[in-house]
């Protein structure tokens, strides 16, 4: 293969500042995979599972302050600080390359540096981005070969093209004093030490297929968004495409593999991606999405035969577990595996497990594995076109106020409701869980630049596609009094769905109502559940004591954009706020 010279410049370059022991370019074979899954095996950084359960599955157990996204200690490095927004860390590029160049100095020493080409997108699909990352993990290696097209089919795309997206990553001392991942979309550069987290590490995934993207997106006219893709099949044979942001550890990944109560029926849901849409007007005015993805980063503990068997079927080979327990047998176990912790279980930081002391697997513990190996992968999901969008869905998990499901008047109202959608936190990254932010379209961590600009881009692009999607809000989250969930989820979710297809469809009965069109009581199929009576009387009424006080967030949350706020979103919020004001 014919190096790139402006890749092996940089490469150079990296290489005198880290100054590796050795240099090795990956060329994404098998053969290289499994010699790094040995070495890591032999130096104790993975851990063989079970060959003849989990044939070709391995565990990593990760430093205990290494388990999650840290946006405390995440920047976006651009010339003027306002470019950033309020919702970003902001570093001047000339001081955060200075702070961090003195951590990577050396930082190589004794180790191999791999070099790692990579194609986000399908192979062939004019949609699809060169990254290189160079980083002094195996187990980064191993996983970006799961989670991207890595090797030499990166480099064949990229010929002697000097546009590709550098990373440099090194794991410094994992010290999260030292840890720094620095973003520069203006030079459209990454730079991530001290941190082996997938997030923070396999640099495809949020630092350029959300932060750089989000930001070049905005440059050339398209979107880059933390959203998953599914084809919905109808009894006819038909599919519908849908896009649906949710903030992370929200259920992306049963949502996109969901295993359809209603598959009698004959609905049934179809995987594209379960994390990032990269979206794109085609020349019809249509807009269209592809998986930049090659592989699932998904949260373990929850995933079970009753919550995701899809999952649980694509992850019982070639996968690499991270932060799971271990049962004695040498199998992956966590909480919501559906099965009794065993006797003997060894906890996730290798300890034997003592149910006092808490979760046996981390809360935020994950697994990545092919999404080729996905029972439900959709027969479009490497389409070079990608899949037509009929459907956009804010989700998130709010145990009050928001309905199972609306729908938004028109397009602006729906990028409303995305910009100041509420949602609790997560074990995803690190800080307290379960408190409530506003996390405008599930891209709160992942916005590369102002979001009071990133709202105008959405309206923009709205304005250019001739028959936009339609936008819903949906939230499977609802509480009682008592605490427990009003709506059963997982593969029940396919009837909110089918309401949802019916919308796009031009059926489905909806009402009027001060925050959008819901659903009456009487609609959504709830044939085969027993709820608690008036529990979809709860789920498709407007509290209105609750959405004033949300209003008093977003407004907060809307004024700290200062002048970079569209003033139709103002104009959204200022509409909503006098006709719920009006309401008895
Ligand atoms: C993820 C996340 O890993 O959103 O996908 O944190
Ligand atoms: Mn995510």
């Amino acid at each position: 293969m014919v190096r790139n010279s402006a890749l092996q410049q940089w490469v150079d370059e990296c290489s005198r500042l880290t100054k590796p022991d050795r240099v090795h370019w990956c060329d994404g074979s098998e053969e290289e995979y499994n010699k790094f899954i040995q070495i890591m095996v032999g130096d104790g950084t993975l851990i063989e599972l079970n060959q003849k359960t989990y044939p070709n599955c391995y565990l990593h157990r990760s430093h205990p302050s290494d388990v999650a996204r840290t946006e405390n200690l995440t920047f976006i490095c651009t010339e003027k600080k306002d470019d950033v927004g309020p919702t970003n860390n902001w570093m001047h590029p000339k001081e955060a390359k200075e702070r961090v160049s003195k951590l990577f100095d050396g930082s190589m020493k004794g180790r191999t540096m791999y070099v790692v080409p990579y194609l986000m997108g399908p192979v062939g699909s004019p949609y699809s981005k060169v990254g290189v990352e160079i980083t002094d993990s195996a187990y980064v290696a191993a996983n970006m070969r799961i989670m991207t097209r890595m090797g030499n089919v990166a480099l064949e795309h990229l010929g002697s093209s000097e546009n590709f997206v550098p990373g440099l990553h090194s794991l410094g001392d994992l010290s999260p004093e030292r840890r720094f991942i620095m973003h520069f979309p203006e030079e459209k550069l990454v730079w991530s030490i001290g941190s082996g987290y997938g997030g923070n590490a396999l640099l495809g995934k949020k630092c350029f297929a959300l932060r750089l993207a989000s930001y070049m997106a905005r440059q050339e006219g398209w979107m880059a968004e933390h959203m998953l893709i599914i084809g919905l099949e109808d009894p006819s044979g038909k599919v519908t495409y849908m896009a649906a942001a949710f903030p992370s550890a929200s259920g992306k990944t049963n949502l996109a593999m969901m295993v359809s109560t209603m598959a009698e029926q004959g609905y049934k849901v179809w995987t594209v991606g379960d994390d990032i849409a990269w979206m794109h007007i085609d020349e019809e005015g249509q807009l269209h999405a592809i998986n930049p993805e090659a592989g699932f980063f998904g949260v373990a503990p929850g995933t079970s035969n009753s919550t995701n068997p899809i999952a649980i079927d694509t992850i019982n080979r070639n996968t690499i577990f991270t932060n799971v327990a271990m049962t004695p047998s040498k199998e992956p176990w966590w909480e919501g595996m559906g099965t009794e912790p065993p006797h003997g279980l060894i906890d996730w930081q290798g300890g034997k497990w003592e149910s006092a002391r808490g979760n046996a697997a981390h809360p935020n513990s994950r697994f990545t594995a092919p999404a080729k190996q996905c029972p439900t992968i959709s027969k479009h999901w490497e389409d070079p076109k990608g899949v037509p969008i009929s459907a956009i869905i804010w989700g998130s998990r709010r145990s009050t106020v928001v309905p199972l499901v609306m729908q938004a008047f028109n397009w602006q109202h729906g990028v409303f409701l995305g910009s100041s959608m509420g949602a609790e936190t997560t074990a995803a990254a690190t800080g307290a869980v379960g408190v409530v932010r506003r996390d405008p379209m599930a891209m709160l961590p992942f916005c590369g630049y102002n979001m009071g600009d990133y709202f105008c881009h959405w309206l923009d692009i709205g304005k250019k596609l001739k028959k936009p999607p339609l936008i819903f809000r949906v939230n499977w989250f609802r509480k009682d009094k008592e605490g427990k969930f009003y709506w059963p989820g997982y593969g029940d979710n396919i009837r909110v769905l089918k309401w949802i297809l019916a919308r796009v469809h031009g059926g489905g009965k909806a009402q009027e109502t001060a925050i959008g069109y819901l659903p009456t009581a009487d609609e959504i199929d709830v044939e085969g559940l027993t709820l608690k009576p008036g529990t979809m009387e709860e789920l498709t009424s407007v509290d209105k004591a609750g959405w004033l006080n949300t209003m008093n967030e977003i407004h907060t949350f809307y004024g700290s954009f200062g002048n970079r706020m569209p003033s139709e979103m103002w104009d959204e919020y200022n509409q909503l706020k006098q006709r719920l004001e009006r309401l008895p």
